[in-house]
């Protein structure tokens, strides 16, 4: 799943996609560097960040998706929007987009009524505040349970097309995250897709900053208890590295989807795995 957000503020390819034509070659690259799936934003979710009132977030993506449905469906590509909004998931679904990539995993009755698929993604609280100080007795039954009512829900309202996605960064620390890529066979083993984004996050810059000191394996035995793991991740620029390495290990431990920004190098190294 290649990423397109069309925001002046996302943590880091903001501003790039604002102008329509920029954001539509960016899809087309995106198709003919190999993803299967294309994923518009029209509002940041990173930590701390402000909501965006509906109006403009229709303003940013409606466009966009209209511009890039045919090419997408001509190519058999899925395309989702990234919202929490009802008016933008229907406006969007208007005007071609086949996917719900719901962050606040509550969309699934207007999937339902629209007849397009859905994403369900874990998170705990809001961007704003999601990373005050996130505890879990046990993140990762949490985040099955949750993602599997949620299931239930969807399939019971009819929707047909489901996939769950941890929601790596969404109020969880760095020790958190390690534990729901450590253990992701287990969201697996429930059955339903799930699909992983780990691109470019603080988290991946924390693993790299912690490869760099030399440090091998310490995240998740010391200083992963925090909001961050304690240590300055590198910056989003340079975070490729940590972003193939969990997205490859995502597909080796049953991901079906990885969400990603650097499609042409994610594409290489999954068609690479022996
Ligand atoms: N991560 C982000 C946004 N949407 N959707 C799913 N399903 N899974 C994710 O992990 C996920 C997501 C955050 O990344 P990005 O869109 O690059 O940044 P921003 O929220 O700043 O726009």
């Amino acid at each position: 799943m290649g990423v397109l957000n069309a925001t002046p503020d996302s943590f880091s390819d903001g501003g790039l996609h604002l102008d329509l034509d920029a954001a539509c070659d960016r899809v087309r690259q995106m198709v003919a560097e190999g993803a299967a799936w294309v994923d518009v934003g029209g509002e940041s979710t990173r930590p701390g960040a402000e909501p965006v009132a509906v109006e403009e977030e229709l303003r940013r993506v409606v466009p966009v998706v209209e511009a890039v449905a045919e090419h997408c469906r001509s190519a058999g590509v899925q395309l989702s929007v990234d919202t929490r909004h009802e008016a933008v998931a229907r406006a969007a679904v208007d005007a071609g987009a086949t996917v719900v990539n719901d962050v606040s995993a509550s969309l699934w009755p207007v999937a339902a009524d629209l007849g397009v698929g859905w994403v369900a993604m874990h998170m705990s609280g809001d961007p704003r505040t999601m990373q005050a100080d996130p505890r879990y007795v046990d993140v990762v039954d949490h985040v099955r349970r949750f993602l599997g009512e949620r299931v239930a829900q969807a399939q019971a309202a009819g929707v047909e097309q489901v996939w769950v996605d941890p929601g790596i960064g969404f109020g969880k620390t760095t020790s958190h995250n390690l534990e729901l890529l450590a253990r992701l066979g287990e969201l697996v083993a429930d059955g339903t897709p799930v699909l992983v984004g780990t691109s470019r996050k603080r988290f991946t810059g924390e693993l790299l900053a912690r490869s760099d000191a030399g440090l091998l394996r310490p995240v998740a035995e010391s200083g992963g208890s925090g909001a961050q793991g304690g240590i300055e991740p590198v910056p989003a620029q340079d975070r490729l590295v940590g972003s193939l390495t969990t997205a490859v290990w995502a597909m080796i431990h049953g991901a079906r989807i990885v969400r990603v920004h650097d499609v042409q190098a994610t594409v290489r190294a999954v068609r690479a795995l022996p």
